[in-house]
């Protein structure tokens, strides 16, 4: 697969590697970028060698946001317009593979969205988060205000999207936005580490889970706990659950 903004990787069997590549501009999403990734997703989605994908950006920044210069003097229907063609952001947000992303370096504005999007965040420990939006006199437009909201809280999260607060690493990690901290030099190897073992998991389960814990973010506990049962109930009737619990009990797996 060939692209303008993205390098395409495999870096290990059942692990699909995304690398943002706009490296003048701090990857900064521009629409290229945000259709091209709609059609890297929409293809590995379909692509059963693909068990989990890594989303990730260059030492220096995961990304720097959306492209400033595609939105400066544009109108709030342009902007639609932008959003609507812009097919990466769906395709990621309905993508039902495990996606890690990998962040080095800043992940601001947009990119910090993109990121919030994926399911397990993986930074090192220099990395900088923020929706710095309103220095430029408007608000995160992907997720950015209710993503944040649900995971850190009002109160930070009004520092964040009123005031530009950054989050460095480790207090990311503390908020829970993060899941670890790594060096810089072993976070891709461990992004591929746990990419694989995603991959190498019974794959309607692993995709039950991650429906259930982002249905746990936008629902009630009734409506969420509802959803948990109709996807728990039919793994029953799956190939995988038969297989690894009789394995469990015959002590072969
Ligand atoms: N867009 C376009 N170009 C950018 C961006 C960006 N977001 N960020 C950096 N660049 C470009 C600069 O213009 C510059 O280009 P050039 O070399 O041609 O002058 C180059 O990258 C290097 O940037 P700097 O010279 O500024 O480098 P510094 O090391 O001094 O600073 C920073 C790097 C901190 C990343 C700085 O460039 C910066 O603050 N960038 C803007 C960050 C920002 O405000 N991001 C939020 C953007 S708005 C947004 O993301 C809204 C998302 C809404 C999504 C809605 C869709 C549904």
């Amino acid at each position: 697969m060939q692209y303008e903004t993205l390098l395409i990787e495999t870096p290990a069997k059942g692990v699909a590697l995304i690398r943002l590549n706009r490296p003048r501009q701090y990857n900064a999403l521009n629409s290229t970028l945000l259709v091209e990734l709609g059609d890297a997703l929409n293809h590995f989605e379909t692509d059963d060698a693909v068990g989990a994908v890594i989303i990730t950006g260059s030492d220096k920044a995961f990304a720097a946001g959306a492209d400033i210069a595609e939105m400066v003097g544009i109108s709030g229907q342009q902007m639609l317009e932008m959003v609507e063609a812009s097919t990466g952001w769906r395709a990621l947000s309905t993508f039902t593979k495990p996606t890690v992303c990998a962040v080095s370096g800043m992940a601001l504005g947009g990119g910090f969205e993109l990121a919030l999007q994926c399911d397990i965040l993986l930074a090192t420990k220099g990395a900088k988060f923020a929706l710095p939006e309103v220095n430029l006199g408007v608000i995160p437009g992907a997720g950015g205000t209710q993503r944040v909201a649900r995971i850190i809280g009002k109160s930070l999260a009004m520092e964040m999207i009123m005031n530009g607060r950054a989050l460095f690493a480790e207090e990311a990690h503390q908020r829970g936005i993060v899941s670890r901290v790594i060096e810089p030099t072993e976070i891709e190897a461990e992004a591929v580490q746990l990419a694989s073992e995603l991959a190498s998991r019974a794959p309607l389960a692993v995709r039950a889970g991650k429906a259930c814990v982002n249905k746990a973010m936008s629902s009630t506990l009734e409506e969420g706990l509802l959803f948990e049962r109709n996807a728990f109930i039919p793994l029953f009737d799956t190939e995988d659950a038969k297989q690894m619990m009789t394995a469990f009990l015959n002590k072969s797996n």
